[in-house]
């Protein structure tokens, strides 16, 4: 019988001091008997991310590397990833650790039985290390049920596992394109679709090494443009 596989999606932006660990971490938490590909997606960062990982895992066609140097972005970098992808599953996760690969397990059996598998920050058993960065994505999700009412708690998150096919027939252009935005979006056509979805909880982790490039400030205007944007987009695909 074929053995399961997974393809786990790391986009990257200057993450050189993350990126190696990361894999590491993800390649342990694999569970046995799973085939498995870890794919970067990396948009040209100027700290050579690309090289470090070219360079630490030559040899080991588990390990692949995607250069963007057009049209570059997270999402944009994302969808990159789950076309080239080549596992029956896949895995998405910031690669900065803040979301720990010690969940993959997890995501992948609850993923047996739904679609779609969320790991939330907001669920019973969910949380956030950062307590201030934890209530502010509480309030902002809050909001955003409001507005797009998902059936999740945790709109923002980006940690998941989904069925590759199930992800393929999704409209990607009305999806993957922006920041983080674009999780709420993917959640909400995943949902409109009929898919099952369901929340573990997961504890996100602070970020380990280097900078954010959120800013909270930007990523509030935008995000509430893109929520009040998909709201319409919503209406227009009812009529
Ligand atoms: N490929 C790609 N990855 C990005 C880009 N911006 C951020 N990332 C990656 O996306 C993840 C989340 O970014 P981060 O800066 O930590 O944002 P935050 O988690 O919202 O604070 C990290 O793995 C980044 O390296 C981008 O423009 N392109
Ligand atoms: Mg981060």
């Amino acid at each position: 019988m074929k053995s399961p596989s997974v393809s786990v999606i790391l986009p990257t932006y200057n993450e050189s001091a993350n990126i190696v660990k990361l894999i590491q971490a993800v390649t342990v938490n694999i569970p046995a008997g799973w085939e498995y590909q870890i794919i970067v997606v990396d948009d040209n960062s100027p700290d050579n991310t690309l090289d470090v990982v070219s360079n630490t895992f030559a040899g080991d066609s588990r390990i692949e590397t995607i250069l963007r140097t057009e049209d570059r972005g997270f999402a944009k970098s994302i969808r990159t990833g789950i076309e080239h992808a080549s596992g029956d599953r896949i895995v998405v996760m910031d690669s900065d650790l803040t979301h720990d690969p010690v969940e993959i397990s997890k995501l992948l059996h609850v993923s047996d039985i739904y679609d779609f598998v969320s790991g939330s920050r907001f669920c019973a058993g969910g949380s956030m290390v950062d307590t201030s960065h934890y209530l502010l994505s509480m309030f902002y999700n809050w909001s955003l049920r409001l507005l797009i009412h998902t059936q999740v708690q945790d709109n923002l998150g980006g940690y998941y596992c989904a069925r590759r096919e199930m992800l393929l027939d999704l409209p990607m252009d009305e999806i993957f394109f922006g920041y983080g935005d674009y999780y709420f979006r993917l959640l909400h056509f995943i949902q409109k679709k009929g898919a099952s979805i369901v929340e573990v909880p997961a504890l996100y982790l602070p970020r380990e090494e280097g900078k954010s490039k959120s800013n909270w400030g930007k990523m509030f205007i935008s995000y509430s443009v893109a929520g009040i944007k998909l709201k319409w987009r919503i209406r227009q695909l009812e009529l």
